[in-house]
This record gives C-alpha cells, structure tokens and sequence, in this order.
C-alpha cells in the first residue's frame, strides 16, 4: 500500500547527495525508494545522481556522456558517436530470457528460464557490476503524458550513452512519477554495462551478458551489454513488460510504427499503423515522403469511444538503422542526419570528425575508426571476415521533432484513430505486393503470418526465412494463443476496426532481380488509404482482396510519374498457389506447437487452404493471373 510520506531510507550519503535524496522523496513513493536502495546496494556504483526533468539535469546526462567517453564529439554541432563492443552489435536472443514461475505455460518459442534459477543467476552477475561507476536514476513516461496510455517506468543505468539516449527517445517522466501519488504501478529497468574496456570504453564480460525479464515484479535487469536493443530500458524491454500488461487487459502492445497518410487533393489524413520486422521496410514506410510521422517502432493500441482504435508511440525519438539511408532513397532523415541537432551515431565509421555508414550514396573514406577501432578498407575480424566501414546495423538516434515530416499528434494523449494496419516480411516468391483481408480477423491471421528473411539486428546468421507473427515473436512473453486472442477481442470490440493489409516489397522474379520499385510502397500505402475510404474497388481473390490494375495504373502515374504495364501487375499480382500452400504448411507447424490456438485461426489457415487447392485445380495451373478473376 502507498503511504502519504515516504520512509526515509538511510542511504549511503558519501555516494548519494543530500540533494539527490530529496529529488527521491519529492516523488513520495516508496516504491521507488525501495528499488534504488535494494540495487545500489547489489551493483555498488561508486556514485548515484538523480536525474528530474529540469533542463539543468539533462545538461548534466550529456555532459557526462562525453566525459566518460561514452559519446565522443563529432564536427556536426549537437552529434555524436557512440560504440559498442564488437561482440554487442545487435540485440541477443540467446541471453534475452523471460523468467517463468514452475509450473506456467510459456510457448516454445519464448526463450524461458525458471523465475528462481534466473533471479538468483542475475542477481550474482550485477553484484559489485557498477563498482567504480556512477549510477544515474531515471525517469520516463511511455506513451504521451496525461493520457490513458502512459505508463512510467524507472531506469537505473550506469551507461550514461543509455542514459543520453532515452532523452532523446522518450518523454521525461519525473513529473509524471509525482502524480502517481506513492502508486507502485510502474515499470523499473536496472542496467549496468558491467565491466568497460578499451578507449571507447566498451562493455568487457559479453558472455556474461543477460537479459531477464521478470513480468511478476513489472522489472527487467540487464547487464554487460550497451547495444540499445539490450541495455535501453524503455525500448524492447519494456516494450513486452507492455505485451504482458496488454494482453493481461483489453489493449495491445505492438511492434508497429505509426503514421498519417495525406491523400493528394483530398483533403483528409488518415492513420495507420505498420508490423515489419527488423530491416524490412518499417522505417522506410513510416519515411514515405508526404506523410507523417507518428512513430517508427512501438505503439499501444486501445478501444476508443469513438469507435475506432486509437494508438500512440510510446516513444518520441528513432534509433533507426542507418544503413542505406542517403538523400535519394531517404531524403527526410539524411537531411537529419547531415545538419546540425542533437543525435547520436552509433557504430558507424569516424573520419576527420564525420560520420560514414554503408550505402549513404556519396564517396566514403578507406580508413577512420569504428566500430572494429582503427580501420582501413580489408582489415578482418579475428574470424578472419572482413570488416565493413560501418557495422550493417549501425544506427542513429535522433527525435521525432526534429523531423520536417513529424506530425503534430505526437504527443497527443488521445493518440490517432486508426484506419489502417499494415503487415510487412521479407519474402521473395511467395506474397503480392499488397493485399487486404477480408475482415479483422482475417487480418489477424495475415498478421500472424508474417514471414521474413532473418537480418543483421539479430545475432546469428542473416538470410534464413522465418516465421514472425506480428512481427512481434522477439517479444513474445505471453503465450501466441492469448496474443491471438487478445487481438480479435480488441477488433470485435471497435465499432470501426482498422482495416488490415499485408504487403511484401521484396518480390523477386527468376532471375532474382526484385520486380517492385523503392518508391512502389508509396502506391501500395495511398491504395490502402484509398480502401479504408471506399475509394476504389478491389477483387475477391481466394487470398484477399486484390488492386485493380486500372487503379494501379493511375496511382504509379499520379504519385510516382510512372507507366504501370498489365505485365508488371501480372508478375506482381499472380496468386502463386503452390508457393502460398507450402507457406500454409509452414504457418501451421508453428501454430500447432502452440497450446490453444485459437479456432478462429484454425478455420482461417483450412478455409484458405480449401480455397487455394480449389482454385489450382480450377485453372490446372499454380500461377493464377489477376486478370483470371475480372
Ligand atoms: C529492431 O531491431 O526491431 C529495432 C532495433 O527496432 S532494436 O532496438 O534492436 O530492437
Ligand atoms: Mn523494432
């Protein structure tokens, strides 16, 4: 139970300031006091400073960045640099384990380790991790303030790149921890870098590197790491405490950007959300020019009086991967990244002050520094593999409102009312361009099927096709059966449920050449907002609800200047059954390791398939053309 005044706790005050304390009973909660005696005591910094919302504190987090060589300068005012271990360049699925009590059902694809086992293995690598170090204790809000999507969560972190980071990600929370009113609801985040080494400092013990998750106390802890994904508190970890909390109520939690879409001429914007996994298009969609932006990563979605569904980012900075982004293909965050604000570069090579990362579209330098340290072209790692000038999943980390495209209700605490939801993989022979689902949970089992290449954000090997519901399945903490559920339950209960499309921009024909353009989403993205408004008409394939090549042919020449030939819609729209029945087939081993799977999903998966082995001995082909349906 809260109490009105919080116990005063004897804290160490050779390692906490008289003035720091009080900025903890100012917040009046006892809870937070608890948490930052019991881990001060456990990782030992040398030195604990508390960070409010005041300009003044903040000042203090970058300064101290700096100072610590965490972040170095760069020429471009308000930049810098930041590297983590070569060993730590992508999130760690293996070391990422949700911590379960004897006896719960987890999926088999939650890495899972017992609550206890966990606790007590963690507990002993963050004891004495922050000796010699300070510890910063933090406060953020996710989600926008005043709204019934915020939720606060507490960081401790002895990285002060972290700590640096999520000012530039998330909005300030101290505040918002004051109207909490001594409530225990909130989440805490404890991460320590561990041991550092190097110049940069960079984090020493990676095979001692975890990340628990521990949904019964609401905390993650996470030690000897500093890529973002790992060690940033409020980003994927918190991200499925969220998971937890949402499918444990009657809201959800997603992997999903954000964003408005502003039909030309029509004087109208509409919402919508997007799932990609890692490095497949989800930023780029997000980017589109004439759009914008709302929020590139994570959103919480809830029932709204309106009728609709309305989400918010419950961030309000990018950490996006810089690769490939050069002024043709991502003239709005290349414009970002080469003036001057604040940001942080991380990972990418360092020449004469200037960052370079792979395919900025411009000359980049055959020596520098990165991530590898000193660097010149055809150095190799000690596994003899030639280090790139940048890492592939090298990033910057920068605020949304420093964007010329973001939109003005990003901090809206209603959030946006949403049209639209959009599912995205990476798959070459199987997927058109775009589809829609013939309803909400048809969209769910599209969504739920998601299938992509496997990339460089996650560690291993790059280029394996893998199933990832949602987009979601890295964060997965609740059973797939209950995410599944949660999902028709919220869309059953929306007077207006978003409409769902999939899209897949990585089709290839024979030759494995792709058969769709960069741009091409631009058309698939204002065809789907056309379709949320009764716009245009579509076909009924077996699949979905399929573009009409005449609509097509007018969108690619009004937004893009481009000829759309009945050719390129054949190879880009055919129903390619055999490829979509052996995708069924694989759909369906995942799900049937699942407990429960719902039946809704099981009738969706046989109806589909019954309407595919139909439709191929219909035509006597497996390729069906789009036309075969007018
Ligand atoms: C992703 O990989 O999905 C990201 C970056 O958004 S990370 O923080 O690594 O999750
Ligand atoms: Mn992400």
């Amino acid at each position: 139970m809260p109490s009105s005044k919080a116990t005063r706790y004897e804290m160490d005050s050779a390692i906490i300031s008289k003035d720091d304390m009080n900025k903890l009973y100012e917040l009046n909660n006892d809870k937070v006091l608890r948490i930052v005696d019991e881990y001060i005591q456990l990782c030992k910094p040398s030195k604990v400073t508390v960070i409010t919302d005041s300009p003044k504190d903040i000042e203090y987090i970058r300064q101290r960045a700096l100072e610590e060589q965490e972040e170095m300068p760069l020429k471009l005012e308000g930049s810098t640099i930041h590297y983590d271990s070569y060993e730590d360049q992508a999130r760690d699925k293996e070391n990422t384990k949700t911590l379960i009590p004897k006896g719960e059902y987890a999926s088999p694809w939650i890495n899972t380790i017992d609550r206890g086992e966990g606790l007590k293995e963690i507990m002993s690598i963050m004891d004495g991790a922050m000796k010699g170090k300070e510890c910063v204790v933090r406060f953020f809000c996710l989600g926008p303030k005043n709204s019934k999507f915020t939720i606060c969560a507490l960081q401790l972190t002895d990285s002060l790149y972290v700590a640096h980071s999520e000012d530039l990600l998330y909005r300030a929370g101290y505040e918002e921890f004051k109207k909490l009113n001594g409530s225990e609801q909130f989440y805490y985040l404890v991460h320590s870098a561990g041991e550092l080494i190097g110049n940069p400092p960079v984090t020493k013990n990676i095979d001692q590197r975890r990340i628990y998750m521990d949904l019964k106390e609401n905390r993650v802890l996470t030690v000897n790491n500093q890529y973002a994904g790992n060690s940033l508190g409020l980003k994927k970890l918190a991200l499925r405490l969220a998971i937890n909390q949402a499918n444990n109520e009657d809201w959800l939690t997603e992997h999903m950007f954000i964003m408005g879409v502003h039909p030309e001429g029509k004087n109208r914007v509409s919402y919508f959300c997007g799932a990609y996994p890692s490095a497949c298009g989800k930023t780029s969609t997000a980017m589109i020019p004439g759009q914008t932006i709302v929020g590139d990563d994570i959103a919480y979605l809830r029932i709204w009086s309106d009728g609709h569904a309305h989400a918010v980012n419950i961030e309000c900075g990018i950490f996006g991967i810089i690769k490939d982004v050069n002024a043709e293909d991502d003239p709005i965050i290349y414009e970002a990244l080469t003036t001057p604000r604040e940001m942080i570069f991380s990972n990418v090579l360092i020449n004469e002050g200037h960052p370079y990362w792979l395919g900025m579209g411009i000359d980049t330098p055959k020596d520098g520094f990165n991530h590898s340290g000193n660097w010149n072209e055809g150095k190799k790692d000690k596994n003899g593999k030639e280090i790139p000038l940048a890492h592939p999943n090298a990033r910057y980390t920068i605020r949304i409102s420093e964007l010329s495209n973001a939109d003005p209700n990003l901090n809206n605490p209603e959030g946006v009312p949403l049209h639209g939801i959009f599912y995205g993989g990476r798959d070459s022979d199987t997927m058109v361009p775009i589809i829609e689902s013939f309803n909400w949970e048809h969209g769910i089992f599209l969504g739920a099927s998601i299938e992509s290449e496997t990339t460089t954000a996650t560690l291993g090997k790059a280029g394996v096709r893998s199933a990832n519901p949602m987009a979601n399945l890295d964060f997965m903490v609740v059973p797939l059966s209950k995410y599944l559920k949660n999902h028709q339950k919220l869309g059953n209960a929306l007077k207006y449920p978003p409409k769902v499309f999939a899209t897949n921009y990585f089709l290839k024909n024979e030759k494995g050449k792709y058969i769709t353009g960069m741009m091409d989403k631009k058309v698939w993205l204002l065809w789907a907002e056309g379709r949320a408004h009764d716009d245009f008409k579509a076909i009924n394939s077996p699949i979905g609800f399929l573009p009409l090549f005449d609509d097509l042919k007018h969108l690619f020449k009004t937004i893009l200047n481009k000829e759309y030939s009945k050719e390129d819609y054949v190879a880009q729209f055919s129903i390619r059954c055999d490829k979509l029945l052996e995708k069924l087939n694989r759909i369906e081993k995942l799900f049937k390791k699942e407990e429960e799977t719902p039946e809704f999903f099981w009738n969706l998966l046989n109806d589909q398939r019954a309407r595919l082995v139909s439709l191929q001995s219909k035509y006597r082909k497996s390729t069906i053309s789009p036309f075969d349906f007018y």
